[in-house]
This record gives structure tokens, sequence and C-alpha cells, in this order.
């Protein structure tokens, strides 16, 4: 993509801009390549094997367990993950991105979100991104690793929202914060459809929530988290906005601990399995 292709007034006024082929096709091979080894060896180690065509991976994330979360844990370390975030770090500096707006001092890293087929656990609900944002300068990415539709599972976004500023979450149920309808109900609808290796560059307040796997496989989304941390919020002070985001994080996390109890309790000891972000 040539620097000249960064369309600033659609961002600024749509709030997310699609970026094509952002990742090159030798990182997303390498990707399931590993992703293959890992899992395979891991069933093999374990001394187990999935039913007829069920992704190891899958087989493992049913598995649950120990074994399961610490291999979820450390998934977001995979060097080609990291490279895959550099690269979009350089592209972003290259493109006049960063200077743009305003960022000082760069945090790029990534995050990986897996979500197995048919769960409708921890499909995030329309929201703004309270739990990775801590700095007033700040930005996303949204990178499917695998092909991304209604059927395989995507993301939506509501066009123009971030303008909104920071808005209130509803925590009737503090597992799935959610903003009020008034908010979204009248901004124009987008269902990402793309290719694995595009990417969507969006604010992090801009309105957004997950579309469910409907498929037989894992999707991978890989989150590039852009920020400066020369405005990194304060977590303490009321008068700081992003205040609200750390709550609101906190409310979610003990809420989700409370949930996964009962079932260590139920299974007589193990840990439950790592759920994707
Ligand atoms: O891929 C998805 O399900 C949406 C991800 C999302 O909403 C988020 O990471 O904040």
């Amino acid at each position: 993509m040539a620097t000249s292709d960064l369309d600033f007034e659609a961002l600024q006024s749509r709030g997310f801009l699609v970026l094509p082929n952002l990742v090159p096709q030798a990182h997303l091979d390498r990707f399931e390549h590993e992703i293959a080894v890992l899992s395979e060896g891991e069933c093999r180690r374990l001394g187990t094997s999935p039913a007829g065509d069920v992704e190891p991976f899958i087989h493992l994330h049913r598995q649950g367990g120990e074994d399961w979360s610490l291999l979820y844990g450390l998934l977001e370390r995979m060097f080609v993950l990291n490279q895959i975030a550099t690269d979009i770090g350089r592209f972003l500096e290259e493109t006049e991105f960063l200077r743009r707006e305003g960022i000082e001092v760069p945090l790029v890293w990534p995050d990986i979100r897996a979500d197995p087929p048919h769960d409708s656990s921890r499909l995030l609900r329309i929201h703004q991104d309270f739990a990775s944002t801590r700095c007033h300068r700040a930005w996303r990415l949204w990178v499917p690793l695998r092909p991304a539709d209604e059927h395989y599972g995507t993301m939506r976004v509501f066009a123009g929202t971030h303008r909104l500023g920071l808005l209130p979450h509803r925590v009737d149920d503090p597992r799935y914060p959610t903003v009020d309808a008034e908010h979204w109900q009248d901004a124009p609808q987008e269902t990402m459809v793309l290719p694995a290796g595009h990417g969507v560059l969006f604010h992090p307040l801009l309105l957004h929530e997950s579309v469910p796997n409907r498929s037989n496989r894992m999707k991978f989304t890989l989150l590039v988290q852009v920020q400066d941390l020369a405005s990194v919020c304060h977590p303490h002070d009321p008068d700081d906005p992003l205040s609200e985001f750390v709550s609101l994080t906190a409310v979610r996390r003990d809420a989700r601990a409370r949930e996964s109890r009962p079932s260590i309790e139920a299974a007589g000891g193990p840990s439950p399995p790592a759920a994707p972000r």
C-alpha cells in the first residue's frame, strides 16, 4: 500500500478505514503452519486426538484445563504476530499516520482473539474499546488472520460514532458491557467482509461488535493496539475520562471470574478453559 493511499478524511469522518493487503501472505502462511505444529504436537503430548475433521486447536480449546489456559495466554507472544505488529507500526510511521495523529511515544502491540465456532459466551456486544484503551491518543487495527464474514465470524462497526466521545456503558450483565441503542441506531452499519490479511484501522471510541462464527473453523483475529504513552491516562483521577474505562474493565474481569468459579468447583479442580478476549 502506498503512502498516499491512507484516506485521512474518511478516517476522521467515519472512524475507520479498510487497509487492503496489510499482512503479507508469507506471514499468514507462517501463522497457519505454526498453529498446526503447536496444536498437533500438544494433542500428541496429551494423548488426545480430535474426532473427524475438528481442528486440533478447537479440540484443545474444548479440552480446556490449565494446559489450554497456559497455551492460550502465550499465543499473543508468537514471534510472527509481533513481526506483523512491527510491520504495521512501521507502515503507520511511513504513511505519516503517527505524526498526523500527534503520537509522540508510540506503543504498538499485538493481541489475539480466537473465537471457536458456535460459541456465544465471549462475543462482544456493541461497545467502545474500554478494555485496551489506556492512552488518550489511541488507534487500533483489527486484522482477520482467516477470512472474515457473516459465516466465519467478523466485526460490525457503526460509522461516525467515534465522534460521540466516550459513552457510558450499561452493565446490567457486567460480563457484556454495552451502550444504549440511542447512540448507534441511526448510524450507518458496516459488517466487515474481508479476506485474511486485510486490516481495519479504527478509532477506539468507534462503536463496534462481534459477529458470531457460524463455521466449523476457529476465527483468529489479530488486534494491534497503537497508543501514545505520552498521553497515558491517570486511572485514579476522576477528571480523567479514561478512568471510566479502567473501572469498567475491572467490573467485567470480576464478573467473568465469578462466572468461571462454579465450573471449577463442579469439575473438582482444574481451571476452566481460558476464553477468547
Ligand atoms: O472480532 C470480534 O469479534 C470483534 C472484536 C472486538 O470487538 C474487540 O476486540 O473489541
